[in-house]
């Protein structure tokens, strides 16, 4: 079965190898090198930390393809092409993430499909997870319900988690807890998921083990995006978290 039947079968497809380890290599240093030198120019809105006070709690960054010109080059480069490959169309890039679940001081990543962030109709859009650690069920690794992506959008509200601040409401359905399956990966490895397929992440439960990825969001050229919805729904939120004192 090749990556496209397996992707448009199950709503995602591991591509194992994606990146060789010279790459991976010069990824990790190149964000070692923008956490020590830009972070602290960010907008709060685009850096999350488990516990602000503590560097070493730092959980998500955004939009990393627009501070540093390492990381545009690489979003436009070949995840772009896997990105068109898999969606069978033109691709607008959108956002390179950066995830993390620190040990000691993280949480699990709620139930959700990214569509319900996105706003897109129609919601054509890909995510490609990138993985920089060994990540397997004990530090979190990420976990999909396949052919979820063939059932629409599921009802979402609000969590208290930072960083993924929509969950699905009515998760734990039978076919939910059946079609659930988690994907280990190795540095190196992409996890590519369609913006409706559910998917989650138990918190790491390891020691001393990080659990990084970067996350590259394609939108389908022939989606149109919500733009006003979208920037409220931003507004609101970056509003909300920094009266928390949570940004
Ligand atoms: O890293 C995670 O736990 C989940 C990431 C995610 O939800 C995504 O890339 O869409």
């Amino acid at each position: 079965m090749t990556p496209n039947e397996k992707f448009e079968r199950d709503g995602f497809v591991a591509v194992r190898n994606f990146f060789g380890s010279e790459e991976i290599s010069a990824i990790n240093t190149a964000l070692a090198c923008f956490i020590r030198e830009y972070l602290h120019k960010l907008r709060p809105e685009d850096v999350f930390f488990e516990d602000k006070a503590e560097q070493k709690t730092l959980k998500q960054i955004q939009q990393l393809q627009k501070h540093d010109s390492f990381f545009s080059k690489l979003f436009e480069n070949k995840p772009r092409l896997l990105a068109e490959q898999l969606l069978g169309e033109n691709v607008i890039g959108k956002n390179l993430q950066y995830f993390n679940k620190p040990p000691g001081r993280n949480q699990a990543t709620p139930p959700h499909q990214d569509g319900q962030y996105f706003m897109l109709k129609p919601c054509h859009a890909v995510t490609l997870w990138l993985a920089l650690d060994d990540t397997d069920e004990e530090n979190g690794c990420v976990r999909y319900v396949c052919g979820s992506h063939k059932h629409g959008l599921r009802p979402h509200k609000r969590t208290q988690t930072l960083g993924f601040s929509q969950g699905i409401t009515d998760f734990g359905l039978p076919e939910d807890i059946t079609n659930e399956v988690p994907c280990p990966a190795r540095p190196g490895d992409i996890l590519a998921h369609h913006a409706l397929t559910i998917h989650r992440a138990n918190a790491n439960n390891s020691k001393y083990r990080t659990r990084r990825a970067l996350g590259f969001i394609f939108y389908a050229k022939s989606a149109c995006e919500n733009f006003k919805a979208h920037k409220r729904y931003q507004d609101h939120l970056a509003n909300e978290l920094a009266q928390a004192g949570k940004i």
